[in-house]
């Protein structure tokens, strides 16, 4: 099927945003994997997409007065479609503000923050010296734990993070408390975030945008590179 938005993603919690907020939108759009644990993000074309070499980007075909747009950063992405859908972004511009604070708050809090524990607890390398690794998993540890005491004080008193409807924060932010075991979270304690995590969870869209690419989707990239470098050093 021919659409007119790719998606150059990977399966990890930023790429996971567009891919939630695509299904939840009823977006069609064509997946380009991007694997970033093989280098892909360096390649020349897909440099060309997004300068900064980082998953997620999307190019709109029928963008902006039906010319092409290419987008990079994940919030950026999410505003984007959300102005082109309508959807996701409150009509109210109090509460519109609101939601982008929260998105914001995302962008420049939870995703560096829980990104660089997920870093120190398990992606140091093996020669990093121990020091730094304990120092680091102390510092985004404890940020993480704080952004969480956030979120569950935040939640405690409206349904969604931007106040009583579901929007672009909560697609944002949703994939990365989605990893709250690999930081040894547990969401029993923070009762409110837990209502929060289970309610989005239950979403059709967000299960789908989650499993994007999916492991069988990962298995075929792999094999077709596989296939190509083979013929290409024949
Ligand atoms: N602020 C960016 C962060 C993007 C980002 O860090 N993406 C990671 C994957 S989650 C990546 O592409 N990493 C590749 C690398 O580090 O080389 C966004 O939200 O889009």
């Amino acid at each position: 099927m021919f659409s007119m938005i790719d998606l150059y993603s990977y399966r990890t919690s930023n790429g996971r945003k567009v891919s939630i907020m695509l299904a939840e939108c009823g977006l069609e759009y064509s997946l380009h994997i991007v694997d970033i644990t093989a280098g892909d993000q360096d390649a020349p074309a897909f440099r060309a997409i997004n300068p900064n070499g980082r998953i997620p980007a999307i190019v709109d075909r029928d963008g902006p007065g039906g010319e092409p747009l290419a987008l990079f950063e994940s919030g950026a992405i999410l505003l984007y479609l959300a102005s082109k859908t309508g959807k996701f972004l409150p009509a109210d511009e109090a509460d519109r503000w609101v939601a982008i604070q929260w998105l914001m708050w995302q962008m420049g809090g939870v995703g560096p923050n829980f990104g660089q524990a997920f870093h120190f607890l398990h992606q140091h390398a093996d020669d990093a010296p121990a020091d730094a690794v304990a120092y680091g998993r102390k510092r985004y540890g404890d940020e993480v734990r704080r952004l969480c005491a956030v979120m569950d004080a935040r939640l405690a008193s409206c349904a969604f993070l931007a106040g009583g409807a579901y929007s672009v924060a909560d697609i944002a932010t949703y994939p990365w408390v989605a990893l709250h075991k690999w930081f040894d979270l547990d969401l029993a304690e923070m009762p409110h975030l837990r209502r929060w995590y289970a309610a989005i969870g239950e979403r059709p869209a967000v299960q789908r945008g989650m499993d994007v690419p999916s492991r069988d989707e990962m298995e075929k990239h792999a094999q077709e590179c596989a296939e190509t470098t083979t013929k290409e050093t024949l």
